[in-house]
C-alpha cells in the first residue's frame, strides 16, 4: 500500500471515532486557533487525534493543521495539511461539518499545483468521504471506518441548481452583490454555514459556493492551505472551476501557512462569469 492509500485509509478509519466524540465536545475550548478564532473542544480533540494517526504513517514528512501555529516535521515524504473540523461552529446547532485533508508533494506552505490528492469527510446524516486523486473524484460511504465507493468518477451536473455564499450581505463588495443578483434569478439559495456541506451540495446538484473577499476583509475568511486548495482540487477534478476572483485557487502563490484567500467554487460558466464581473 503506498503512502497516499495509507493516508486516505487513516482518515476514513478516524471518521467514526471523530463523529462519536463530537457529542461530549460542544463547548468552547479555552484557546484561539492561529487565525484568532475561538476553538471548540471538538476542534482541539479532532486535531490531536488526526495528528497522532497521520504523523505515524511512514512516508508522511510534514503535518500541519488549521488549529496549530507551525508545521510538524515527522520524517521524509508527503506533506499533509488538515482542517480537522471545518464548520465547527455548526456543532452548537447540530448541523453538518467535516474534515478536510490536502496531501502535497512539497514542503508547506505549498502551491495547490503540488497537491497529489485531497479529500473531505462530511458528517451529515450519513458519513461520506469525497476523494480526488489522479484527475477523478470518488464518493464513499463510511460505515465502521470502511469506505464503500458509491459514486465513481463523480462530475458536476451540467445544469446548476444551488448557490451558497458566506459573509454578511452588507459586507459584500458591490461587484459581488451584482453577481449574486444576476445568478439568483436561476439558482436557489442553499447555505448551511459549513464549507464542506455547502460545497457538497454544489457537487451534488451543480451550482456555486463562495466565501468572497469582503469590504471589511478583502482576503476573505477561508485558508488557502487547509480549505481553499484542497476543495479547489476536488472541484477541478470533478470538471468544475475554482477562483480567488482572478485565477484558479491552485495558482495562488503560497505566502504563509495560515494565509486567507477569497474562495469561489462551482460550475465552469458560473466561475467564468464571476471573474468577468469582479
Ligand atoms: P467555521 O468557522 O464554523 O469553522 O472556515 C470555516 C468556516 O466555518 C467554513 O466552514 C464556513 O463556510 C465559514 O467558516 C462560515 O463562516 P460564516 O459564519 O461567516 O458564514
Amino acid at each position: 500500500m503506498d503512502t497516499l492509500d495509507k493516508i486516505i485509509e487513516a482518515v476514513a478509519a478516524a471518521a467514526p471515532d471523530i463523529r462519536g466524540g463530537l457529542a461530549g465536545r460542544r463547548r468552547k475550548a479555552d484557546e484561539e486557533n492561529p487565525s484568532g478564532e475561538t476553538q471548540m473542544a471538538a476542534d482541539v480533540w479532532a486535531d490531536e487525534y488526526l495528528e497522532a494517526e497521520l504523523t505515524a504513517i511512514d512516508g508522511v514528512g510534514e503535518f500541519a493543521s488549521e488549529e496549530r501555529e507551525g508545521v510538524i516535521d515527522c520524517g521524509e515524504g508527503l506533506s499533509v495539511a488538515i482542517d480537522p473540523l471545518d464548520g465547527s461552529s455548526n456543532i452548537k446547532s447540530n448541523n453538518s461539518m467535516g474534515t478536510i485533508v490536502g496531501v502535497y508533494d512539497a514542503p508547506l506552505p505549498a502551491s495547490g499545483r503540488d497537491l497529489v490528492s485531497s479529500a473531505y469527510i462530511l458528517f451529515g446524516p450519513i458519513t461520506t468521504m469525497m476523494v480526488a486523486r489522479e484527475g477523478t473524484v470518488t464518493e464513499y460511504v463510511i460505515e465502521d471506518g470502511d469506505p464503500r465507493p458509491v459514486n465513481k468518477d463523480l462530475t458536476l451536473p451540467d445544469d446548476p441548481v444551488v448557490y451558497g455564499f458566506g459573509g454578511r450581505v452588507p459586507d459584500w463588495t458591490d461587484d459581488f452583490a451584482e453577481y449574486v443578483r444576476e445568478i439568483e434569478t436561476n439558482l436557489k439559495l442553499r447555505y448551511g454555514g459549513a464549507m464542506i456541506g455547502d460545497v457538497n451540495q454544489v457537487l451534488t446538484y451543480g451550482g456555486v459556493f463562495a466565501y468572497p473577499g469582503l469590504e471589511s476583509r478583502p482576503e476573505g475568511k477561508l485558508r488557502l492551505q487547509f480549505e481553499g486548495n484542497p476543495m479547489a482540487y476536488i472541484l477541478e477534478s470533478a470538471g468544475g472551476r475554482s477562483s480567488d476572483g482572478e485565477r484558479s485557487l491552485l495558482d495562488v502563490e503560497p505566502e504563509g501557512l495560515h494565509q486567507r484567500v477569497p474562495v469561489h467554487l462551482g460550475n465552469e460558466e458560473l466561475i467564468d462569469r464571476l471573474e468577468s464581473m469582479l
